[in-house]
């Protein structure tokens, strides 16, 4: 059985689970997964010594290999178990491959940053409406693991208090509050933050109006890349729960359907729907859209487009931005390739703080919903932009697919460069080791 190491608030946990959960309803995980609360023992005596990070997400596999990272947790399970694949393949569909990929990105890396000032804005003093206590519960409920009820809620409290700063988060931000700074949302910018995933809300509705899953009738990486955002912070958490239940009842529906609970209405892939014949027999069809396939012919709903357009119109700039920040550090005196970088987003890394913040080599100024601010340079987010470049080289794809690709990018503005990372790195690579990343110099394009 392959062990995952989560939390049931976690944002990347929400992805990993329902990735791991359909892949099991499936038949096509081995002999499945048990979901085991990261309790910080575990995470201290466990997961940081193997992985060198205390993220959760992290599996162990049945062969013992540990990964940290949702997307490489994704990424071994598919390559160990191919049967129903959640990443279109190359060859036969390299436009709904890449948009798979670039939503996950967007997801996983920009939409983070809304998704986490949800859950702490309505947990900050005198908020009305407040999640506080509900958010002290399920932080508790990992940090005082197997206490009474009333003993986790405080050991989420004390937790806020001692790690968060939570009563003087405006004035002092620490923890995820400072963490968000970092990422460029401050009093600036939050709700040009709010309003870029309002959009991307909107945009969604509009889709499952028509299909149930991102490309058609059958849940992709797309998918479960957006349940991080949606299911622990947007679907979860009290206020924005509310709202999305309220204004977005659809994508509330597909929050239940992808993390495929069985909540019975939702219509998970792999669920019947029952008629009566003429003679009163049950007879069964798939229930999802779209005959419960992807779209044929590597066709993009048309209401996905808005959504990788948010890709490219928001976050593709900032990317490149920071991309060049990097660079122009790696080159510099300052670092010697092969050195270590700072590592996974949500706040500036121990040990970079001098580059990381104030005007550090690694900030840069950036645009959101037209204010001007800045924010960290995040080079894992580099590293996944990385990803997604190898998974279209080699083999992996023809000359006839690279001019599709690029004749689907060339819609998008800046979208012709998406594939020219050496260009913009000068050859520079990110390798990860477990939860650490390092600078390389690469060969591969
Ligand atoms: N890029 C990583 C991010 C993992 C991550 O940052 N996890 C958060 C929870 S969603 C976490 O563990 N935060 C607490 C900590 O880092 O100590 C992934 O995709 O798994």
């Amino acid at each position: 059985m392959y062990r995952l190491f989560s939390w049931e608030h976690s944002y990347f946990s929400g992805k990993v689970r329902s990735y791991l959960r359909f892949k099991a309803s499936q038949g096509a995980l081995g002999d499945g997964y048990e979901d085991i609360l990261a309790t910080p023992e575990l995470i201290a005596g466990l997961l940081t010594p193997k992985s060198g990070s205390g993220a959760v997400p992290q599996v162990e596999a049945p062969d013992g290999t540990w990964i940290q990272d949702s997307s490489d947790i994704i990424d071994f399970c598919e390559s160990a178990h191919p049967e129903m694949p959640v990443v279109p393949d190359a060859r036969t569909s390299p436009r709904q491959r890449l948009a798979a990929y670039l939503i996950e990105f967007l997801a996983d890396e920009w939409l983070v940053v809304p998704a986490f000032w949800q859950r702490w804005f309505f947990s900050e003093d005198g908020r009305a409406p407040s999640h506080r206590a509900f958010n002290e519960q399920q932080w508790g409920a990992v940090m005082a693991a197997g206490l009474p009820g009333d003993a986790r809620r405080n050991a989420g409290a004390g937790f806020f208090e001692v790690a968060f700063g939570i009563s003087t988060s405006r004035s002092d931000p620490k923890g995820v509050y400072a963490g968000l700074v970092h990422l460029g949302c401050s009093e600036d910018t939050e709700f040009a933050w709010q309003a870029s995933q309002h959009r991307i809300l909107c945009n969604l509705e509009t889709h499952f109006a028509r299909h149930d899953y991102l490309l058609g009738g059958r849940p992709s990486l797309a998918d479960y890349g957006l349940m991080g955002p949606l299911y622990a912070h947007l679907y979860r958490d009290a206020v924005p729960g509310f709202y999305l239940r309220t204004h977005f009842p659809l994508t509330t529906e597909w929050v239940e359907r992808t993390n495929g609970e069985g909540a019975l209405n939702a219509r998970a892939y792999g669920q019947k729907l029952y008629s009566l014949s003429d003679s009163g027999e049950l007879i069964g069809r798939g229930a999802t859209s779209d005959e419960s396939q992807w779209l044929p012919d590597d066709t993009i709903p048309e209401t996905l487009m808005p959504i990788i357009g948010a890709f490219f119109d928001e976050m593709w700039p900032v990317l490149k931005s920071a991309s060049e920040r990097l660079r122009t550090f790696v080159e510099s005196d300052a670092h010697t390739i092969g050195e270590e970088l700072p590592g996974k987003t949500f706040t500036a890394t121990p040990g970079f703080f001098a580059q990381q913040l104030d005007d550090g080599p690694l900030t840069h100024r950036f645009e959101i919903g037209g204010v001007e601010s800045k924010r960290m340079v995040v080079p894992y987010q580099i590293w996944m932009w990385q990803r997604i470049c190898d998974a279209f080289q080699g083999e992996a794809i023809d000359s006839d697919g690279k001019q599709i690709l690029a004749q689907f990018l060339g819609t998008f503005d800046g979208g012709s460069d998406f594939f020219d990372f050496r260009g913009s790195l000068g050859g520079l690579r990110i390798r990860k080791e477990g939860g650490r990343l390092f600078s390389e110099q690469g060969t591969q394009t």
